[in-house]
C-alpha cells in the first residue's frame, strides 16, 4: 500500500441530532430490529477491516449491564488529530454524520466498503459509547456521552466528555469499541443472545477464515457463554451446514468471479429432497427477498444444465428444455455478490435493485457452471444432476394434471368445504381476521364470541398432515388444507397470489399443549411452504390465550405465565381461586373473546422470519425424514413451538 491515511481522509458533515430526531431514517426502527442493527453497524467496520485483509479476529460481546462491546485486530481507527476540525480522527468517525456514505440515499441498509460510516448514528443513539485504539504501540481511550441538558431539556447526544487521550502503551493492534444503546430511544434495550450469536455464525460462513467469537456474559450456562466461528470452507461450509438434515447427493460445488467491479461467489450442494433453497446475499446483508443477483444466478443454472443436457445427449433435439425449477429442486445454495452501490428495495429492503449485476451475475455464473460441468472429473456428478431434473420435470408434469384434477373437483365440492367455515360479514379484507382453531368445541366457542362483522372461523378437525414430507398433490388432497387453502382465497404453490388474499390477519389458535404445538408446526410449516409470502409479509399471528384465571370475588385476572400467575395472587391476596385452562375448549364463548379475540387487549404474535436460512432448517429438521436429529434439535431448541421465537407484537403498532 502506497497511500498512507490519516484523520484528513475521512469526509466530514452534519451532527449527530438529526439521528436522534428520527432513528427510523437511520436504522429502520427503534424494535428489536433497529437495537441488532446497532450491533452490526460496528461490527460491519470491523468486517471492512479484515476484509482488507488487515484483521483476522473479530468479537462480539454482550455485556451484563446491558452493553455491546466489539473488538477487532486490525490497524486501529487513525488516531491524529483532523487539521479542520481539530479533533482525533476517532472522534471524526463516531461525531459526523457521513452523508456521503450509507444513508444518503433512501436505503436504510448498510453498503459495506465505506469505513467509519456507521459509527457515529450508533453513538447518537446510545446512552454512552467508548473506543480503545491500539496503534502504533499505544493504547488511546475516548468516551461519548448522551445527556439532557439542563436548560433546555434536550437531549445532547453523543459527545466526547474529553479528546482522544493516550493512556499507556501496549503491543497489541486493534480496535475497541463498546456502547449502551438509550433507552430513551428503544422501546426495549436488551440484546436477544440468540439473534446475535446466530448472524455472528452467518458472517463466519460469509467471510471465510475471519476468527469471530461471540460471548455472552449474561448467559449462565457455561457451554453457552462463549461461541468460536471460523469457516475456512466459507460458502462451501455454509451449503453443508444447512444441509446437515439432509441426505445430500453431491459436494458443494463452489465458485467465484469478478467483473466490473462487482463480486460473485456461489456455493451449490444438491440434496434428495424437493425443495428449493436459495440464500442470497449482498455485501454480507441477507436478501431475503431476491433481486437481481438471484435472478441473474437462477437464469444461468437453467442455461448451463440445459445446454449440457444437449451437449451429452441426455436431451435430444425433440426434447423440450428442462425448466429451471426442474434444476432447483433439491438445490440448496449460497449465492453472494459484492455490490458497489448496491439499491435494496422492497418491504424489508430485502431486494437487490440494481439493473446491471443481473447480466453480471448471469455471465459469470454461466462461464464458471459450463466450465465445471465440462470438467471430466464433475462427469459423474453432472449426469446425476440432470438425471434428477427430468425426474423432477416429469413429477411436475404429473402434478400439474393432479391438480387440475383437483381444481375441477375444488369447484364442484366448494360449498361443503366452505360449510366449515363462519366467514365474518365484513367485506373489507383489510379488516377481516381468519381464526383457524383446532377443535370443534374451541371452534364452537371461538363462532359465539367473536365479532362476526369482521371475525372468520375455521375449525380444524382432525390433524392435518405434516406439509413437510408431501407433494403439492398430496398436500391438495388432505382436507384440512383445502379448507384453508379454499377459505383464504389465495391458491399456493406456484398459483399462490397473494392479491387474492381474503384475510388481513390470519390467526392459529391452538392448545398450549404438546397436541398444539404440533398442529402449530404443521400449519406454520404448510405456510412457508405452500403460501411464504403470507408469512414474509407478516400476515401470519399466534393467538396467545392465557393459562390461568386468577379470581377472588368480583374481580379476575388471566395469566400467560407461572410468573404472572404468582403477581396476580400476590395482588388478589387470601382467598383466591385459580382455573387453569387444560384447552382452548374450556373457555366460554365470553372468556374466549376477552382473552384472545378482542383486539382491545387480545395478546398474539406476529409470525416474522428474520433469518430464511434458519427457519428453513428448523423445519427441515422438525419435520422432516432424519429422527436422529430432530432429537437432538429439539433438546437444543426445545422453545421453537414457544411464541418466544417470534417477535411479539401487540395490537395498534
Ligand atoms: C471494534 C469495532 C469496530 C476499524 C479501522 C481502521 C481504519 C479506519 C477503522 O479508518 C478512516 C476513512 C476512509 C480511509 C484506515 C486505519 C486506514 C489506516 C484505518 C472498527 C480512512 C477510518 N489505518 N478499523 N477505520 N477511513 N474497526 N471496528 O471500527 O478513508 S474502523
Amino acid at each position: 500500500m502506497a497511500k498512507t491515511y490519516s484523520a484528513t481522509d475521512i469526509q466530514v458533515l452534519e451532527g449527530l441530532d438529526a439521528v436522534r430526531m428520527r432513528p427510523g431514517m437511520y436504522i429502520g426502527s427503534t424494535g428489536s430490529r433497529g437495537l441488532h442493527h446497532l450491533i452490526w453497524e460496528i461490527v460491519d467496520n470491523a468486517i471492512d477491516e479484515a476484509s482488507n485483509g488487515y484483521a483476522t479476529e473479530i468479537a462480539v460481546t454482550l455485556k451484563k449491564d446491558g452493553s455491546c462491546e466489539v473488538t477487532d485486530n486490525g490497524r486501529g481507527i487513525p488516531v491524529d488529530i483532523h487539521p479542520q476540525l481539530g479533533v482525533s480522527g476517532v472522534e471524526v468517525v463516531y461525531t459526523q454524520l457521513h452523508a456521503g456514505g450509507k444513508f444518503n440515499n433512501k436505503n436504510y441498509a448498510y453498503s459495506g466498503g465505506l469505513h467509519g460510516v456507521g459509527a457515529s448514528v450508533v453513538n447518537a443513539l446510545s446512552e454512552w459509547v467508548t473506543v480503545d485504539v491500539f496503534r502504533d504501540y499505544s493504547h488511546y481511550f475516548i468516551r461519548f456521552e448522551s445527556y439532557e441538558d439542563r436548560k433546555t431539556g434536550k437531549i445532547v447526544s453523543g459527545h466526547a466528555v474529553a479528546p482522544l487521550e493516550k493512556v499507556g502503551n501496549t503491543r497489541k493492534r486493534g480496535t475497541q469499541v463498546c456502547f449502551k444503546p438509550d433507552p430513551r430511544v428503544f422501546e426495549d434495550t436488551r440484546f436477544n443472545g440468540d439473534t446475535v450469536r446466530r448472524r455472528v455464525r452467518e458472517l463466519a460462513y460469509l467471510n471465510r477464515g475471519v476468527r469471530f467469537v461471540f460471548m455472552d456474559e449474561r448467559e449462565k450456562d457455561e457451554a453457552r457463554r462463549r461461541r468460536e466461528y471460523c469457516y475456512e470452507g466459507g460458502l462451501a461450509d455454509f451449503v453443508r451446514y444447512l444441509n446437515t438434515d439432509k441426505n445430500t447427493l453431491t459436494e458443494p460445488i463452489t465458485f467465484e468471479g469478478r467483473r466490473d467491479g462487482t463480486l460473485l461467489r456461489v456455493a451449490i450442494q444438491y440434496t434428495d429432497s424437493y425443495t428449493e433453497n436459495i440464500y442470497s446475499f449482498v455485501n454480507n446483508v441477507p436478501t431475503g427477498e431476491g433481486g437481481t443477483h438471484e435472478t441473474g444466478f437462477k437464469a444461468a443454472v437453467t442455461k448451463a444444465f440445459n445446454d449440457y443436457a444437449r451437449r451429452v445427449g441426455l436431451l435430444k433435439e425433440k426434447d423440450n428444455n428442462l425448466s429451471g425449477e426442474d434444476f432447483r429442486e433439491g438445490m440448496t445454495a449460497v449465492v453472494y455478490a459484492g455490490v458497489q452501490k448496491p439499491q435494496f428495495e422492497g418491504q424489508t429492503k430485502g431486494r437487490l435493485g440494481n439493473t446491471e449485476v443481473r447480466p453480471i451475475v448471469e455471465a459469470i455464473c454461466l462461464e464458471q457452471l459450463s466450465m465445471y460441468l465440462d470438467d471430466l472429473k464433475n462427469q459423474e456428478v453432472a449426469q446425476r444432476i440432470v438425471e434428477k431434473a427430468v425426474k423432477a420435470a416429469r413429477v411436475r408434469e404429473a402434478a400439474r394434471k393432479a391438480r387440475d384434477v383437483a381444481r375441477q373437483k375444488n369447484q364442484l365440492e366448494a360449498a361443503p368445504l366452505v360449510g366449515k367455515l363462519s366467514s365474518c360479514t365484513g367485506r373489507n379484507w383489510r379488516e377481516n381476521e381468519l381464526f383457524i382453531v383446532e377443535g370443534d368445541s374451541a371452534g364452537g366457542s371461538a363462532k359465539q364470541g367473536r365479532d362476526r362483522r369482521f371475525q372468520a372461523i375455521l375449525p380444524l378437525r382432525g390433524k392435518p398432515l405434516n406439509a413437510e414430507k408431501k407433494r403439492i398433490d398430496q398436500v391438495l388432497a388432505n382436507e384440512e388444507f383445502r379448507s384453508i387453502i379454499t377459505a383464504l382465497g389465495t391458491g399456493i404453490g406456484e398459483d399462490f397470489d397473494i392479491s387474492h388474499l381474503k384475510y388481513n390477519r390470519v390467526i392459529i389458535l391452538s392448545d398450549a399443549d404438546q397436541d398444539g404445538a404440533h398442529i402449530r408446526a404443521i400449519l406454520l410449516t404448510f405456510f412457508f411452504r405452500y403460501m411464504r409470502e403470507l408469512v414474509t409479509d407478516g400476515h401470519v399471528y399466534i393467538g396467545m390465550p392465557p393459562l390461568y384465571c386468577a379470581k377472588k370475588g368480583a374481580e379476575h385476572i388471566y395469566c400467560f405465565d407461572d410468573k404472572e400467575l404468582a403477581r396476580a395472587t400476590k395482588k388478589l391476596g387470601r382467598g383466591y381461586t385459580v382455573q387453569r385452562y387444560k384447552g382452548l375448549g374450556e373457555m366460554n364463548p365470553e372468556q374466549l373473546w376477552e382473552t384472545t379475540m378482542n383486539p382491545n387487549g387480545r395478546k398474539m404474535v406476529q409470525v416474522t422470519i428474520e433469518d430464511l436460512a434458519e427457519a428453513e432448517r428448523r423445519v427441515t429438521v422438525l419435520m422432516g425424514d432424519k429422527v436422529e436429529p430432530r432429537r437432538e434439535y429439539i433438546q437444543e431448541y426445545a422453545n421453537f413451538n414457544h411464541v418466544d421465537d417470534f417477535e411479539p407484537v401487540r395490537e395498534g403498532e
